[in-house]
């Protein structure tokens, strides 16, 4: 998706021109994956732009950064406040975030520790990730022939840049295809969850997610949405979910921050169908949520 330029980047503490905000080749990120980052939405409400769980996003950059092992020179309160100063400062209604807290410039080989950890966070203005046509009438998806991240291998809970190898591998796959979005499988071969998007579905009126043990990245998205289908009276069930039962179901969706609530029609040539009673009510609830609509809600928006 190509990116839409804005003024000015947050690098280090600082705001610098767009044009500006550039590293070196031999930044150790570049070539180790060795950065940690974030995804994060500013939705356009009555009362000008708002954060949606803000907070909870740089505790998991924090989080994604102890699994690595790495200090993020800035607290998660200093990064939420240079977020909303650089929504300002650029003067964005609704924007994606795009914090990354990388290793810098200064040392190569494997042995990360006395590289520099820099982190700059960009915003700009992104649409809907899997398609307007997807977000309305729902997408194809494909089971990957790649295997999503075992615990062993990668912690699938850190969102770190060189874990990102698998989700393009399988994205990749997808798209080449003719489908829109890859669902991978665990080790042991159960649902995990798309290459940048939680997986729900529906089967008998009950709503069934993986659960953190299929190597799923703990959205916050999906954690948003089960609290709203909890308290729309649903029942939510955090199980392992094989591939036959997603093939039945009565409907399924993606959520994420990039991808919000997208419906999926089909999987693997089976058809789900259109999206159904309970993805509309969720997704309607949703984006009410996130433009302020919703007052249950209301502490999980950060005013800008
Ligand atoms: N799983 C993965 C692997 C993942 O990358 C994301 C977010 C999620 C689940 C959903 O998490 P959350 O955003 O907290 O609900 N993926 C981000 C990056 C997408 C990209 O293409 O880049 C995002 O949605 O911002």
């Amino acid at each position: 998706m190509p990116i839409k330029e804005v003024d000015k980047i947050w690098m280090n503490g600082k705001l610098v021109d767009w044009k500006d905000a550039k590293i070196h080749v031999l930044t150790h990120a570049l070539h180790y994956g060795s950065g940690v980052f974030e995804g994060i939405r500013c939705y356009k409400t009555d009362r000008g732009p708002a954060v949606f769980r803000l907070r909870e996003h740089m505790k998991r950059l924090e989080n994604s950064a102890k699994i690595y092992m790495k200090e993020i020179p800035y607290s998660v309160d200093e990064l939420c406040k240079a977020t909303k100063d650089l929504i300002k400062a650029n003067k964005l209604d609704a924007c994606y975030i795009r914090p990354i807290a990388y290793r810098g410039y200064g040392e190569m080989g494997l042995n990360p520790t006395n590289a520099p950890v820099d982190v700059t966070i960009a915003v700009w203005p992104w649409g809907t990730y899997l398609g307007e046509d997807g977000l309305k009438n729902g997408i194809r998806a494909k089971i990957s022939s790649f295997q999503r991240i075992s615990p062993n291998i990668l912690p699938s809970g850190a969102k770190a840049s060189g874990q990102y190898i698998n989700s393009i591998l399988a994205k990749l796959e997808a798209l080449d295809t003719g489908y829109d979005e890859a669902i991978l499988l665990d080790s042991r071969g159960f649902v995990s969850e798309g290459p940048g998007e939680n997986l729900f579905m529906v089967k008998d009126g009950i709503i069934y997610t993986p659960p953190e043990h299929a190597s799923i990245l703990a959205g916050i998205t999906r954690d948003a949405v089960m609290k709203m289908a909890r308290d729309m009276g649903y029942e939510v069930k955090e199980i392992d979910i094989t591939r036959g039962m997603l093939y039945l179901a009565d409907e399924a969706w993606f959520t994420g921050t990039a991808a919000e609530l997208t419906p999926i029609r089909e999987i693997d040539g089976r058809k789900i169908g259109k999206p159904g009673p309970i993805t509309k009510k969720l997704q309607e609830k949703f984006f009410d949520t996130v433009k302020g609509k919703v007052k249950e809600y209301e502490d999980w928006l950060d005013y800008v």
